[in-house]
């Protein structure tokens, strides 16, 4: 009752406070507003979640990445005991038959003292390449960085003592390269995982009691530590989803738990159970994973609206192979990345450095040589589009907005480059090595068909690019 009284004889008063309290009110109101807009229009607090196309753009752009496997599989290097395995270096563990006891102590021969992040980065950097996908850990459980939850590390467990993906972390930030990781969903030295199925680690019929153990105390605290110390990380590429104890829902449950991490990070397909072997591409829209994967493969055509990145090897083996010389050709690649790109995708293309942390001079020619036509030729794989028109008797064609670009493999020998399939109107034509930008002639043949007046020798026997301006429709 006092309550109240003392309320009415402060009436008078608080009526006197209103002019003010509306001023406040407004203020407040105004204030909020703005704030909303901000994270509505996501200026700089980016607190507004990004749609996919805008997370996606730096990876759509990049269009070329360097993929480094390298762990302990490159001290036996494809031979154990004297005897030499086949198949790809990284799963000697599994074509061995080697137990953990034996593979394990491999940690004491691993001493990469040649190991220069600069080096590295500097190496993928000049070959064009924007981003760069090392493997964290491989199925055979070791991990390159200091990992909390094992002693199964680069830190712990070797004498070299040093934690490499810090190192390339600090050097990606530095060159501007964007740092990703390749993480093993499968694990052979884990006992809650794939240990236990010894000797076939892979053997897709058995089960771990214990997986869920695994995936809750060892696979998420671990992707925790990666994206927490070493990020922003570019893309995190699971791979070893094909394991009888991976189902699509802890596909789709990891998929988040890495997004809530990190919300603007690309993942693949591989998180859940969606890839279609090793074509690569998701069977379905449901499956998680914001890319298709194809792997030594390239896709016969692109797919509209559809992601995906082919990764490839230079050789046969991902993870160093001493005797392993199967190299592929300079042209070879660069005709495999204008291919790649002329449908819509981008090309994982592999290193596999040595025990000393060296990689292979075969591999630094190549991508030194893919570099220099980069270069030159770069803006017709960065930023762009599949090609709209169909196949092509000479090459390749990549697409931006106004501008065709002409990858030309076998330049016609009559000084004229026929391209079918064009109805645009092409406004000016030259050649991209030419910085002049001399327009060359072009004429129109029928209603869908122009034809280039080209040199009767091809400026680049590889890949010369002709760039048509069009008009688009
Ligand atoms: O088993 C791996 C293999 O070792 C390598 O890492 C490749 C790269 O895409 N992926 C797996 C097989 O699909």
């Amino acid at each position: 009752m006092e309550n109240k009284k003392n309320q009415l004889r402060n009436y008078d008063s608080t009526c006197t406070d209103w002019t003010n309290a509306v001023i406040i009110i407004a203020a407040l109101c105004i204030f909020t507003i703005a704030g909303c807009l901000q994270e509505e229009t996501g200026l700089h607090g980016q607190k507004r979640p990004m749609s996919k196309d805008e997370r996606m753009k730096w990876w759509r752009d990049a269009r070329f990445g360097m993929f480094i496997h390298w762990g302990l599989y490159a001290v036996p290097a494809g031979e154990w005991k004297g005897k030499r395995i086949p198949g790809i270096g990284e799963w000697i563990m599994e074509r061995g038959d080697i137990p953990v006891s034996e593979y394990e102590p491999l940690t004491k021969k691993f001493n990469p003292v040649k190991f220069n992040a600069n080096e590295w980065v500097r190496i993928a950097k000049n070959a064009g390449m924007k981003y760069i996908v090392i493997t964290s850990k491989h199925h055979d459980g070791f991990c390159l960085w200091d990992s909390k939850v094992t002693d199964y590390d680069i830190i712990d467990a070797t004498p070299f003592k040093r934690d490499v993906l810090k190192e390339l972390s600090k050097e990606c930030k530095k060159q501007g390269i964007k740092l990703c990781f390749y993480h093993s969903i499968m694990d052979w030295h884990h006992p809650d995982a794939q240990r236990p199925f010894y000797p076939n680690y892979n053997d897709g019929k058995k089960s771990n009691p214990n997986f869920a153990r695994y995936v809750d105390n060892y696979l998420k605290p671990q992707l925790k530590e990666l994206i927490t110390n070493y990020g922003p990380l570019g893309v995190l590429w699971f791979d070893g989803e094909w394991i009888k104890d991976w189902t699509e829902p802890q596909g789709k449950d990891l998929y988040n738990y890495v997004r809530a991490l990190q919300p603007n990070i690309i993942i693949n397909n591989r998180v859940g159970k969606g890839r279609k072997g090793m074509e690569g591409l998701s069977k379905s829209e449901e499956y998680a994973g914001d890319f298709g994967t194809p792997e030594q493969q390239i896709p016969a055509t692109g797919l509209p609206g559809v992601d995906w990145e082919s990764c490839m090897t230079m050789n046969d083996t991902w993870g160093y192979k001493y005797y392993d010389h199967n190299w592929k050709s300079t042209e070879d690649l660069l005709h495999k990345l204008a291919d790649i790109a002329s449908k819509g995708g981008n090309f994982l293309l592999n290193v596999g450095p040595t025990a000393e942390g060296l990689i292979p001079d075969a591999s630094i020619e190549r991508l030194a040589a893919i570099g220099e036509w980069m270069k030159v030729n770069g803006e017709s794989i960065y930023g762009t589009t599949a090609s709209p028109l169909g196949k092509l008797p000479w090459g390749r064609c990549t697409a931006k907005p106004g501008k065709l670009y002409l990858h030309v493999f076998d330049w016609p020998t009559d000084g004229k480059l026929e391209v079918p399939g064009l109805k645009n109107q092409v406004n000016k034509a030259y050649l991209l090595a030419d910085k002049k930008r001399t327009k060359i002639s072009v004429r129109r043949e029928s209603k869908d068909k122009i034809a280039v007046r080209i040199p009767r020798e091809a400026p680049d026997v590889v890949n010369t690019v002709v760039v048509l301006e069009i008009k688009d429709k």
